[in-house]
């Protein structure tokens, strides 16, 4: 049943492999510090870097594709040959490889991409205009993950932002736009990454937030719009970053039906929005999708520990099952949703939960590839030639949104995220505060076949902005109140 056939996997690209070898040999046997050099020897001739990771197993993808005519099926078929073209180096795109093998990050280019789609966009985005503060966003968050400095943004963003901002609280997408949970959670991000947070009318905002708090525990996207978990995990987010009291405004309509705090019945919301299938829907009785399951597991990780919030609202077994499962073979990517194609904003979307999960189960195992993603971002991803820019899967156009997604679930691939427990408690949101990151060994880094410049900056496993951001923020509003 398996479509592809054995065949279509194996390498003949011996040149390239003796290649990659015969300059990993002419290296020093340590660095200057005199510690061993990983790479050398450790890569053996029948198994360069290039090629045949252990996940990449005919027997493996077979259970996966079931050839059953459909045009998804013809889509993934044709998705998988080009990323198997790619993944192989047999079509290296004139991308310039590491001593690995595998394609350098295109650094330059990626951030040349980001800074053209910041200036002044072309006419046929003007469908965008409610998503400017998204395109901040990816924009600010994108070129600090790949190490550029973008304080020189910091006024022009206020400026740009402060008409956003309605007098009742929170942003809308453009000029007299309603405020919307997403594009506030955009600009407030946006904001953080450019130290730019003190255009934010806090008191409006917290009042705003309780207009969108729901009785039932959940949060609408906007007063009269839907109520979703990216309604819970931005309204948690901005809450958060921004120290706003936790006890509802006097006057809202959550607190005339008992509710006394943003995070009352919270949790349990969250909890009802797990499907039979152990990933998280938007809302209850929806479809698990890969991004729902970091809106929920973030979410959970801002209303406290996430060793105690995350075994108590979801079936930890089951979402790990179902998020495992959405790694892709042989691409190495994660798809959105069952029977979906690989993609790299998932990269972040699913790839981003493990790291919060790894701090729920306090386990230090991985259950899920690094080295798969890392392939299949460095390979697949990458749009080649002068443009740069980080792109869904082959063949698609790059974007400000795969770009940021794509560089943030490299960073949850290339890191390791650790959550330090609370002496004492608090009373306000403090547990997405205490995480720290640590960078890779130099035998993992090996094993992943990434060299120091192919490394992005530390992302935060639950802001998704620069860990230095994050605690310029909370310095920022220690005081808390209004
Ligand atoms: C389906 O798109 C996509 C969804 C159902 C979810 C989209 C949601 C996000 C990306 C997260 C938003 C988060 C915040 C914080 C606002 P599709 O059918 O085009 O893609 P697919 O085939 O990969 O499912
Ligand atoms: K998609
Ligand atoms: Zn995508």
């Amino acid at each position: 049943m398996a479509s592809l056939q054995e065949d279509s996997i194996s390498i003949d690209t011996l040149d390239e492999r003796l290649k990659i070898q015969s300059r990993i040999e002419e290296l020093p046997d340590t660095d200057d510090e005199g510690v061993p050099f990983p790479g050398k020897g450790q890569i053996p001739l029948n198994r360069p870097a290039s090629i045949s990771p252990s996940w990449l197993q005919p027997a493996v993808f077979g259970l996966f594709h079931i050839d059953d005519g459909t045009t998804t099926m013809e889509a993934q078929q044709k998705t998988t040959a080009e990323c198997l073209s790619y993944l192989t180096l047999k079509d290296s795109q004139d991308l310039p490889l590491n001593l690995y093998g595998l394609p350098h990050l295109r650094r330059k280019a990626h951030a040349d991409f980001l800074r053209v789609t910041l200036g002044t966009l072309p006419a046929p985005y003007a469908a965008m205009d409610a998503s400017r503060p998204w395109l901040f966003y990816w924009t600010m968050a994108g070129l600090t993950s790949l190490g550029e400095d973008v304080s020189g943004y910091r006024e022009r963003l206020m400026e740009t932002v402060r008409p956003l901002q309605n007098p009742t609280g929170g942003f809308g997408g453009g000029h007299g736009q309603l405020s919307h949970c997403a594009c506030t959670y955009a600009t407030v991000l946006a904001l953080t990454c450019v130290g730019g947070l003190e255009v934010v009318d806090r008191t409006a905002m917290w009042r705003w937030l309780g207009e969108v708090k729901q009785a039932d525990g959940g949060f609408k996207m906007a007063l009269g719009a839907e109520e979703d978990i990216r309604g819970a995990y931005c309204a948690m987010t901005i809450l958060a970053l921004l120290n706003l009291p936790l006890e509802l405004p006097q006057d809202c309509a959550a607190r005339k039906t008992g509710l006394n705090s943003f995070t009352d019945k919270l949790g349990e919301w969250v909890s009802s929005c797990q499907t039979y299938e152990g990933g998280i829907a938007g809302a209850p009785t929806n479809e698990a999708h890969g991004a729902y399951a970091f809106c929920a597991l973030a979410c959970l990780s801002i209303l406290d520990a996430p060793h105690k919030t995350i075994p108590r609202f979801l079936n930890i077994e089951a979402l790990i099952h179902w998020l495992a499962s959405m790694q892709t073979t042989p691409e190495g990517g994660f798809a959105g949703r069952t029977n979906k194609l690989v993609d790299a904003c998932y990269s972040h979307w699913v790839g981003g939960c493990w790291s919060l999960l790894q701090a729920a189960t306090k386990s230090p195992n991985d259950l899920w590839s690094r080295e798969g993603l890392i392939r299949y971002l460095l390979t697949c991803c990458q749009q080649p030639g002068k443009r740069g820019g980080m792109r869904d899967k082959p063949s698609t156009r790059p974007d400000g949104y795969h770009t940021c997604y794509s560089l943030a679930g490299l960073s949850a691939a290339q890191n390791h995220y650790h959550y330090h427990t609370e002496e004492s408690p608090t009373t306000f949101l403090s547990s997405a505060f205490q995480w720290s990151a640590s960078r890779p060994s130099k035998e993992e880094m090996a094993q992943w076949s990434i060299e120091e410049e192919d490394r992005v900056r530390l992302v935060h496993p639950v802001f998704v902005v620069p860990m230095e951001a994050v605690e310029r923020a909370r310095l920022q509003f220690e005081k808390g109140g209004l």
